[in-house]
C-alpha cells in the first residue's frame, strides 16, 4: 500500500472510514442534499467538484473541468493524485468502490485528514452516486486508467484496468434520476455562478466549465475561472457597479490560531452593508461568530481612528456614532477554513464556533488599523461618510418614528389602498403587490377574500440601491409595503434587522404587467426585499405572479398561453400549421383582463403560475443588482442583451 505524507498526516485506503449505508439516501434524498429540485440537482456537481477542491487545497490539483454533456450527465475531471484503488485493509475492496459506495467515506470526517472544503451537507460523492441511475469513475494513477461503474449506488463491476495514460487525476460522470429529482435538466449559469465563485475563494486553480448542449443557433458554450488575486478580485467583481470611496481593496491573507483567514473590503458611496461570508468554500448567509468577529473590528477599529483624528468634527454633528454607520457602504468578503465547523441557524449557513470570533477579529483589527496608518487620505474619506452616515441614521429615526406611529404594531391601522383579506393566518394568506390601480381594482374584484389581499402600487417605486436608508420611511409606496407586510426595521436601536415573525402573509406575489415597465417594477420591489428585508427572500416567501400572454381560440378550444412557445403548440396542435382560423388576443397588461380571466389565470392557486424567488448564489445577486439599479448603462445593457432570450421565454 503506498503512503503519501504531507502536512503530518498520512493519506492511506485506511484513513477512510465506513460509516453507513446507502439506502437512505434514495430512500430520503432531501435529508442528504437539501431538497430534490433544481437546487438539490445542482447540489450534485458541488459535491462533486468539492472533492476535487479539497484535492487542490491539498496542494495536489490545479485544473478542474467541468462539463455538462449533451444527454444532462456531468464530467467532474481533475488533475490530482487520483482516488485511491489499492485494496481497503478492513473492507477487502478497492478503496475507490469504498469512497463511492459508503456515505461519509470521503475522509473528510476523519480528524487525522486535515479537510476543510466540503458541500453545505458534506455528504461525500457517495450521495451523488447513490442518486445517479448510473455513474463511471475513472482514476488514472501510475500509468492505467482504473475504472469502475455504478448503477444508482451499486457496482456494476469490481475496479479494473481499461487502459493506459499519461494522465494523472479523477474523472467521475453521473446521469442523474429522474425518478429522484423534480427536473434533471442542468442550468449553465447557475453552475457558472459556483464555478466563478470557487476560482475566487481558492485562488490559483483552474475551473472550466462546458456545456455541450447546442444552443438555438447550435453553438456550445465554455468559461474559464481563473483568480491569482483571490478574494481582492472577488470584491472588486462584486462592486463593480458601485462607485468606491477610493480604489483600494483592503486585503489580508493570514493565519490565527490554526484558521485560515482571508478577508477583502471595498468602500463605496452606496448605503447599505454588503458582507458575504464563507466557511470552508460554504457560503454562509445566516453569518456566524467570523462575522461577528469582523463586524467587532471594524467598529473598534475605524471607532478609535476616528476619535483621534476627527474630534472636532464629530463634536460638531453632535451625533454618536455607532457599529452601523462604519458599515454603510462597505462590501467585503470574509473567507475562513475551520478544521471542525459546528453549522447552526435554520438552513445551517451559520458559523457557532466561537473561537473564530476572536481569531478573525485580531486579524482585521490588526490589518485594518495597520491600512489606515498608512493611508490618511482614504482613511479620512471613510471617517467623513462614517459622519454622514450617522447624520442620516438619527434622521431615519425620527422618519420611522413617525411611521410607526402610524403602523399595525401601534394600531394605526393598514395602509388605505389595502383590500385585505379576511383570514389572519399567515400561512394561508397571500399579498399581491399590483402594477397599476386599474389592475389592482381587477385583482379586487377577482380574487378570494378570505385569503387573498391586494395592495395596488402606483408606477415606479423607490429604488433602494441608490436611495439613503432614511429615504425608504418617506416613501409612501415602500412605506405601504411595510405596512401591509406588518413588519419594521429597526427592531434595536437602530437595528436594520427587521421582524420577520410578524409577517402577516407567507406568500407575498409581485404582480406586475409582462413587458418592460413591468419587469422594471419587478425588480424595484425584489431590490427592496432583497436589500430591506432578505429573510422574505430567504425564507421563500417572496412570489412573481405569470399572467399568460395570449388567449389562443379555435373553434370551441380556448386556452391561455403563457409564453411564444405554448402558443406555437396550439397553433400547431389546432390549426393548420399556421395561424389562419385561430385567434390570438394578446394581452399586453393585467388591466387588459377582467377580474373573472385575472383570477383564472394569474390568481387562483389551483392553475396560476408562480415563480419563487430564491437567491441560488448572494454574492452574484449582490452584483447583479447593484449593475441593475445603478448609474452604469454599459454592463446594465450587456446583462439584459444575454438575457433577453430567458426573458422571452420565461414571459
Ligand atoms: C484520498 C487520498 C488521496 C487522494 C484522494 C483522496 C483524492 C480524492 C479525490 C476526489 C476527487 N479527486 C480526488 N483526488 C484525490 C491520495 C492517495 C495517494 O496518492 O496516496
Amino acid at each position: 500500500m503506498e503512503e503519501l505524507e504531507k502536512n503530518g498526516a498520512s493519506y492511506s485506503a485506511s484513513n477512510i472510514q465506513v460509516l453507513e449505508g446507502l439506502e437512505a439516501v434514495r430512500k430520503r434524498p432531501a435529508m442528504y442534499i437539501g431538497d430534490i429540485s433544481e437546487k438539490g440537482l445542482h447540489h450534485l456537481v458541488y459535491e462533486t467538484v468539492d472533492n476535487s477542491i479539497d484535492e487542490a487545497l491539498a496542494g495536489y490539483c490545479t485544473k478542474i473541468d467541468v462539463t455538462i454533456c449533451e444527454d444532462n450527465s456531468i464530467i467532474v475531471q481533475d488533475n490530482g493524485r487520483g482516488i485511491p484503488v489499492d485494496m481497503h485493509p478492513k473492507e477487502h475492496r478497492s478503496a475507490l468502490e469504498v469512497v463511492m459506495t459508503v456515505l461519509h467515506a470521503g475522509g473528510k470526517f476523519d480528524k487525522g485528514s486535515y479537510k476543510v472544503s466540503g458541500g453545505l451537507h458534506g455528504v461525500g460523492v457517495s450521495c451523488v452516486n447513490a442518486l445517479s441511475t448510473k455513474m463511471i469513475s475513472q482514476v488514472f494513477r501510475d500509468g492505467k486508467i482504473y475504472q469502475q461503474e455504478y448503477a444508482k449506488g451499486h457496482p456494476v463491476y469490481a475496479v479494473k484496468v481499461v487502459g493506459d495514460t499519461e494522465l494523472r487525476g479523477t474523472r467521475q460522470q453521473f446521469w442523474p434520476d429522474d425518478t429522484i429529482f423534480a427536473t434533471t435538466v442542468y442550468r449553465y449559469e447557475i453552475l457558472a455562478n459556483r464555478m466563478r465563485e470557487l476560482a475566487y475563494l481558492n485562488a490559483g486553480i483552474t475551473i472550466t466549465l462546458n456545456d455541450l448542449r447546442p444552443d438555438d443557433e447550435g453553438n456550445t458554450r465554455s468559461e474559464v475561472f481563473h483568480s491569482d488575486l483571490g478574494l481582492r478580485e472577488f470584491v472588486r467583481y462584486i462592486d463593480s457597479s458601485r462607485t468606491h470611496l477610493f480604489d483600494d481593496v483592503v486585503y489580508l491573507n493570514t493565519e490565527k490560531n490554526g484558521i485560515p483567514i482571508e478577508v477583502a473590503i471595498m468602500y463605496n458611496t452606496s448605503y447599505s452593508e454588503n458582507l458575504h461570508s464563507y466557511v470552508n468554500n460554504i457560503n454562509t448567509i445566516e453569518g456566524g461568530t467570523h462575522l461577528v468577529g469582523f463586524r467587532a473590528a471594524v467598529t473598534r477599529v475605524l471607532k478609535k481612528y476616528a476619535e483621534q483624528t476627527a474630534a472636532k468634527q464629530l463634536e460638531k454633528a453632535k451625533v454618536e456614532i455607532t457599529g452601523e454607520d462604519f458599515r454603510e457602504g462597505l462590501t467585503a468578503v470574509i473567507s475562513v477554513k475551520v478544521a471542525e465547523p459546528q453549522f447552526e441557524g435554520q438552513t445551517k449557513t451559520k458559523l457557532g464556533n466561537s473561537e473564530v470570533a476572536g481569531a478573525v477579529n485580531q486579524a482585521v483589527g490588526e490589518a485594518l488599523g495597520f491600512y489606515l496608518e498608512e493611508h490618511p487620505k482614504e482613511a479620512k474619506l471613510i471617517v467623513d461618510k462614517v459622519i454622514l452616515a450617522a447624520t442620516a441614521r438619527v434622521a431615519a429615526r425620527k422618519a420611522r418614528e413617525s411611521v410607526q406611529r402610524k403602523s399595525p404594531m401601534t394600531g394605526g391601522g393598514l395602509p388605505g389602498k389595502l383590500a385585505d383579506c379576511s383570514s389572519k393566518d399567515p400561512v394561508e394568506c397571500e399579498l399581491f403587490l399590483v402594477e397599476g390601480d386599474s389592475a389592482g381594482g381587477s385583482a379586487k374584484q377577482g380574487r378570494s377574500r378570505s385569503t387573498q389581499a391586494i395592495l395596488p402600487l402606483r408606477g415606479k417605486i423607490l429604488n433602494v440601491e441608490k436611495a439613503m436608508w432614511h429615504k425608504a420611511f418617506e416613501s409612501d409606496e415602500v412605506n405601504n409595503i411595510i405596512q401591509a407586510l406588518g413588519i419594521r426595521f429597526g427592531l434595536g436601536e437602530d437595528s436594520k434587522e427587521a421582524n420577520i415573525e410578524k409577517l402577516r402573509y407567507h406568500k407575498v406575489i409581485i404582480m406586475a404587467d409582462a413587458d418592460v415597465d413591468g419587469q422594471h417594477i419587478a425588480t424595484l420591489i425584489m431590490t427592496l426585499f432583497y436589500r430591506y428585508f432578505p429573510q422574505v427572500i430567504q425564507e421563500g416567501h417572496l412570489y412573481i405572479a405569470m399572467p399568460p400572454l395570449y388567449r389562443c381560440k379555435k373553434g370551441k378550444v380556448e386556452q391561455y398561453c403563457y409564453n411564444d412557445r405554448e402558443r406555437q403548440a396550439f397553433i400547431e396542435q389546432y390549426g393548420d400549421g399556421t395561424e389562419n382560423s385561430i385567434s390570438t388576443q394578446r394581452y399586453k397588461g393585467l388591466g387588459e383582463m377582467n377580474p373573472q380571466q385575472l383570477w383564472e389565470t394569474t390568481m387562483c392557486p389551483e392553475t396560476r403560475m408562480l415563480k419563487q424567488v430564491s437567491v441560488e448564489n448572494a454574492a452574484e445577486a449582490d452584483y447583479i443588482f447593484s449593475m441593475l439599479m445603478g448609474d452604469d448603462v454599459g454592463p446594465r445593457r450587456e446583462f439584459i442583451e444575454r438575457n433577453a432570450t430567458y426573458a422571452k421565454i420565461d414571459a
